[in-house]
């Protein structure tokens, strides 16, 4: 926990706006309507006179690349192994707040993502970590594992130091990215990120990033993985963030059978029910597309009547990658009859390649 005053961000705005302006933000049409407030905390409370930063530590167990290295079952980003995040932080918050309010008297509001707020940049101002090239905070005593919460308090507290960033000549997460998704050091083009392609893209995932992807069913973390401040990190305590069993390394087979009311049971207060069980699907579907189990070809099979277009498109790519033939035999009775434009295409993109 550090402190940091309300106009600490204020530079990262022009940061912000050629950053929205290269269209690096893709169909996160939310950053640009908000982009104004973002950098300027008083925009969004005009009371707030100081800004508590908030790490909350979530360092796995084991090395999160182990995962990737199982093509037959999902590899599920660290952050979304556990209860979701906002949830567990903003609880802690608001007793924090509480407790602030109770003691010190002022206002209080809190966020864990929840607002317009550049986190990053006042985690740095604040003295956390410092944004690494990979853009994320790291710390020097936990690695890349920190969600980032802030509360916002009309008391005028004594401001902590900015920390400086320690990542030197290393350029080891850029060279880790399966997707090139960083034009340069400290800049990420989001719509070439597969944590952006799997969790914030709505529609079929392009085609240029459908191998790369492996087996990353939601987010990723091998820049994350491959920094190596994280020798200094620790596993996280939190125990309603700490990876649940069923969301190690869920096996590709039982989690294409999802249905919605499975999908929603198995991830109850999880991250990933946010995407919903067709995105989920679409996911789960180039996994298997590259998976090279061809057992997992009839489940691509079954796909193909999905109601969902979403699904079906994503079948299409993951039956022709397991069995071409088959799939050419689909696609002779499919491809002039499927009455979804996005699927059609993947029919002719098989039949393409
Ligand atoms: C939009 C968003 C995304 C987008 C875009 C990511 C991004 N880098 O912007 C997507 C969907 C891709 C994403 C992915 C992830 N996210 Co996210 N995401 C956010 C969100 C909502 C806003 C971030 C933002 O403002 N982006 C806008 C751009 C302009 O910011 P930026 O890349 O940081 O740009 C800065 C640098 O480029 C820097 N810069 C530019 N040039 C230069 C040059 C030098 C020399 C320097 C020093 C700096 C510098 O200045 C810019 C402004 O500060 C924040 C929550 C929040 N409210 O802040 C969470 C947040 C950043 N995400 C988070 C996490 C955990 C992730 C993932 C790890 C999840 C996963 N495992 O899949 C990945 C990591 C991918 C990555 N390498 O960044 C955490 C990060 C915690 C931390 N320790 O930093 C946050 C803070 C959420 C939270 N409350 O904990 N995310
Ligand atoms: S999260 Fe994965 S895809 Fe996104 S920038 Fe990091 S390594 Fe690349
Ligand atoms: S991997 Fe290296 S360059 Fe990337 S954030 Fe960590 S120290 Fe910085």
């Amino acid at each position: 926990m550090r402190v940091t005053g309300p106009d600490a961000a204020t530079e990262s705005g022009a940061r912000l706006a050629a950053w929205l302006a290269a269209g690096f933000h893709g169909t996160m049409d939310w950053m640009a309507a908000t982009a104004n407030r973002r950098p300027a905390p008083r925009l969004v409370w005009p009371d707030v006179a100081s800004v508590i930063m908030l790490g909350v530590n979530y360092g796995p167990a084991e090395d999160p690349r182990a995962a990737t290295a199982r093509p037959a079952r999902g590899a599920i980003s660290v952050y979304a192994q556990g209860d979701d995040y906002h949830d567990v932080i903003k609880g802690a918050q608001k007793r924090l707040a509480q407790w602030l309010v109770a003691s010190a008297g002022g206002d209080v509001k809190v966020f864990v993502d929840t607002a317009p707020v550049m986190e990053k940049p006042l985690a740095q101002a604040a003295g956390l970590g410092w944004q690494g090239k990979h853009t994320n905070v790291v710390a020097r005593d936990f690695g890349s594992w920190l969600f980032l919460g802030a509360i916002f308090t009309t008391l005028k507290l004594p401001a902590d130091s900015p920390e400086r960033d320690h990542c030197g000549s290393c350029k080891a997460c850029l060279d880790a990215c399966p997707t090139q998704a960083f034009p340069r050091p400290y800049l990420l083009d989001a719509r070439r990120c597969i944590s952006y392609l799997t969790i914030e893209n709505k529609g079929l995932i392009p085609h240029e990033f459908r191998v790369a992807i492996g087996n990353r069913i939601y987010g990723c973390d091998a820049c994350l993985a491959a920094c190596p401040w994280n020798k200094f990190a620790v596993e996280g305590r939190t125990l309603r963030l700490a990876a649940r069993e069923a969301l190690k390394a869920p096996p590709l087979a039982e989690l294409v059978r999802l249905d919605d009311a499975a999908f929603r049971a198995l991830f109850a207060k999880s991250p990933v029910k946010r995407i919903g069980r067709a995105r989920f699907a679409r996911n789960v579907l180039i996994a298997i597309g590259n998976s090279g189990e061809l057992a997992l070809a009839a489940e691509a099979l079954r796909l193909l009547d999905d109601a969902e277009p979403l699904v079906r498109g994503a079948a299409v790519w993951a039956l022709g990658r397991l069995d071409p033939e088959a799939a050419a035999a689909e696609a002779a009775v499919r491809a002039a009859v499927e009455p979804d434009a996005g699927v059609r295409a993947e029919w002719q993109y098989f039949a393409r390649t």
